[in-house]
């Protein structure tokens, strides 16, 4: 089989990983005793079997520096499902600080979670990645977050390490060294994962009172909306029959044309949350494609009208249309002219549930133009406070040595830059490619030395 761990890192990502749980639990027919009378998709991929063989329990686990998120997750309705190793969980918290969750209490933990990790993987058949779901810009889950991620790359380099990662910008959130933790984070991320899906909040209020036109989301409002669209973005690993990107390997060769270049958007329509039915949203099947597209649907920062795609996954989830009804749907991107083939879209047959899904639902994973506009932001940020080398005394008194700061905020402008150049240039020897190639061969060189 191709299981999938997911790891909840922090609380922002502990949020979003139950909320996620309570969708696969609905979407795959299994009750909260575990039990599947009439089981839906690959049961396998997300749920394990429990040691008596008596019912399914979550493939998952919780991780946070502060023991509240993991107690709050174990009195949820499907807590008791969770087995007792699901959880790590430490006493102190880290106040936002990245260098704590990366470096100091976050290290401190990690061979705890690594344990885990390596017991699950080992009870799977064979487990095909791993799935990470954190705040970028948290002490937790930017730090420890990053820290899981590294360690994962090490030990299992041969498997995919994805992260589902949420920006809360300036202004919505209540901490003000956010760009640092989130510059530090990507740096990691750009480094060791194979995927990075980016939600952000500002895009996911934009979501709600734009075009849904509902005022200021609840917390619960937003975690629903970012699980639904990780429920769609993950479908085709879940159903069986899919010939497109079955697997975490196949999803990632498709969506990554250059290794670092694997910041994703997501896109979804209708949007559900905890207050929108689906049928608020009900329309024809090329209109619910032709949403997905839209920036007002988009749960990545998303301003600019324009935006040039490297690639795209089109997920639809419901009722199954004929291919000759799909393919016209998928509107004719501002693809780059170099790629002949850059969009993919499954149906995945999937009944209605509890927490009703549409009639069709349709997800849009997109390796795109449009994630510099929070990596411009975040640096332009990160420099202002850099440059008076504010808030820095609490990550040096962690150890953190400033050079790093000064190496993830070129990784970063790297990143913003390498998808501009890509976006615009149209051959090999138009700059960038080169560049990173030269790179990578300079530092194979040295680790062979
Ligand atoms: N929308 C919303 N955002 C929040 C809330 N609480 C925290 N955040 C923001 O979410 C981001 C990540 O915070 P957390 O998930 O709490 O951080 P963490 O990963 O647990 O890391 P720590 O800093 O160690 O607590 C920060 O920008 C917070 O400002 C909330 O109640 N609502
Ligand atoms: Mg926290």
């Amino acid at each position: 089989m191709r299981e999938i761990l997911t790891i909840s890192v922090g609380r922002s990502g502990v949020l979003m990983g139950c909320h996620l749980w309570d969708l696969l639990l609905d979407s795959h027919g299994v009750d909260l005793e575990g039990k599947s009378p009439a089981p839906e998709g690959l049961l396998d991929t997300y749920f394990e079997e429990s040691k008596e063989k008596t019912h399914r329990v979550p493939r998952a686990l919780f991780v946070d520096l502060e023991p509240a998120t993991c107690d709050a997750t174990r009195s949820k309705p499907f807590g008791k499902l969770l087995l007792p190793g699901s959880f790590v969980s430490g006493q102190t918290g880290c106040c936002n600080n990245w260098a704590k969750g990366y470096y100091t209490e976050g290290a401190e933990l990690v061979d705890q979670v690594m344990d885990q990790i390596r017991a699950s993987a080992e009870r799977a058949d064979c487990i095909q990645g791993f799935q990470v779901m954190h705040s970028m810009d948290g002490g937790t889950g930017g730090g420890m977050g990053a820290l899981i991620i590294d360690k994962i790359q090490e030990e299992f380099p041969d498997k995919i390490a994805s992260s589902f990662g949420l920006i809360t910008p300036p202004g919505m959130t209540d901490t003000t060294v956010g760009a640092y933790n989130f510059v530090l984070a990507a740096t990691h991320l750009a480094e060791n994962a194979d995927l990075v899906h980016v939600m952000d909040a500002e895009a996911l209020c934009s979501c709600f009172y734009r075009t849904l036109k509902l005022g200021f989301p609840r917390e619960a409002d937003m975690g629903r909306m970012m699980a639904t669209a990780i429920l769609g973005a993950t479908a085709t690993f879940r159903y069986p029959g899919c010939l497109i990107n079955p697997t975490m390997q196949s999803y990632a060769t498709n969506m990554v044309p250059f290794p670092r270049l694997h910041f994703l958007s997501l896109g979804a329509a209708p949007l559900l949350t905890k207050s929108v039915q689906p049928e608020t949203e009900a329309g024809t099947a090329q209109e619910i494609v032709k949403r997905a597209f839209d920036g007002g649907h988009s749960l990545t920062l998303r301003n600019n009208e324009r935006v040039r795609y490297l690639a795209g996954a089109l997920n639809l989830v419901g009722e199954v249309l004929p291919w000759s009804e799909v393919v016209p749907l998928l509107p004719s991107a501002d693809v780059v002219e170099w790629l002949p083939d850059a969009f993919k879209a499954e149906l995945i047959r999937a009944k209605r549930h509890n927490y009703g899904w549409p009639r069709l639902a349709a997800t849009l994973v997109a390796n795109s133009s449009a994630i510099q506009e929070r990596l411009r932001l975040e640096l332009e940020n990160f420099a202002a406070m850099y440059r008076r080398k504010a808030f820095l005394h609490y990550y040096t008194r962690e150890g953190m040595d400033e050079m790093e700061f000064i190496e993830a905020e070129q990784t970063v402008q790297q990143l913003a830059y390498c998808y501009q150049d890509c976006l615009d240039a149209p051959t090999i020897e138009d700059g960038w490619i080169r560049e990173m190639r030269e790179e990578d061969e300079r530092a194979a060189t040295k680790s062979k030395s």
